[in-house]
């Protein structure tokens, strides 16, 4: 398994939100501001696309010592050396992440529910993304919202490290904090604005305040 890992601003792209000033410039802004881990997501990009972009990301955070990590698609991950993959509980398998990508990279899966966390409790992964917390137009085809206290919840029944993700933002880094896990998972929080720097540093300050009042 892999080196430490910050999971305190995760951010996830989004080829529709984080487009309007492209996704290197938006991912490089709102890594500036302090996000710790880039998601390269894109449900519908042809592998290509993706092999394309991740690389162009991987080049945007070499030296930021920010992981890039690839949504669900094994191969592109592979093939852009990317530092992880995460996967969904109907993507490619956990055992064929590893298998593929090695012990030492980074191996997400993403959880909605207690009986989840406890199925997955033997499995080779270094966090879990648990969500969604609220509901999102980012993704329409999201679980039942589990709320502040179900996010608990689902915590508690998990030894990993974790994050939370599901119309999440600054305002919400107590309620994810006091659950118990690591850090924030953010799409439009970022995406959306038109400063992502200061919409990931204004995050990231909430993260630090929350993670001090606990
Ligand atoms: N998985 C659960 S909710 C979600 C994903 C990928 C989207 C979160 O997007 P946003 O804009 O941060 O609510
Ligand atoms: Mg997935």
């Amino acid at each position: 398994m892999s080196r430490a890992l910050d999971l305190s601003l995760y951010l996830v792209t989004d080829p529709g939100l984080c487009a309007s000033r492209g996704l290197v410039d938006t991912v490089r802004a709102a890594v500036a501001g302090g996000i710790s881990v880039v998601q390269l997501r894109d449900k519908a990009a042809p592998d290509a696309l993706l092999i394309e972009q991740g690389r162009a990301l991987k080049t945007a955070l070499a030296g930021t010592g920010v992981p890039l990590i690839v949504n669900d698609r094994l191969r592109v991950a592979a093939a852009v050396g990317a530092d992880g993959v995460h996967v969904g509980q109907s993507d490619a398998s956990v055992a064929a992440a590893r298998e593929l990508l090695g012990p030492e990279a980074i191996v997400g899966l993403s959880i909605q529910t207690i009986a989840h966390a406890r199925a997955v409790a033997a499995l080779p992964i270094d966090y879990v993304g648990i969500g969604p917390v609220f509901a999102t137009a980012t993704k329409t085809d999201h679980a039942v919202p589990l709320g502040c206290d179900g996010l608990a919840a689902v915590r508690a029944a998990s030894d990993f490290p974790a994050v939370a993700i599901g119309g999440l933002t600054a305002a919400h880094a107590d309620c994810v904090l006091n659950a118990g896990c690591e850090g924030l998972a953010v799409v439009s929080a970022v995406c959306g604005t038109p400063d992502p720097e200061a919409a990931a540093a204004a995050l990231a300050a909430a993260v630090q305040r929350a993670q001090k009042r606990k």
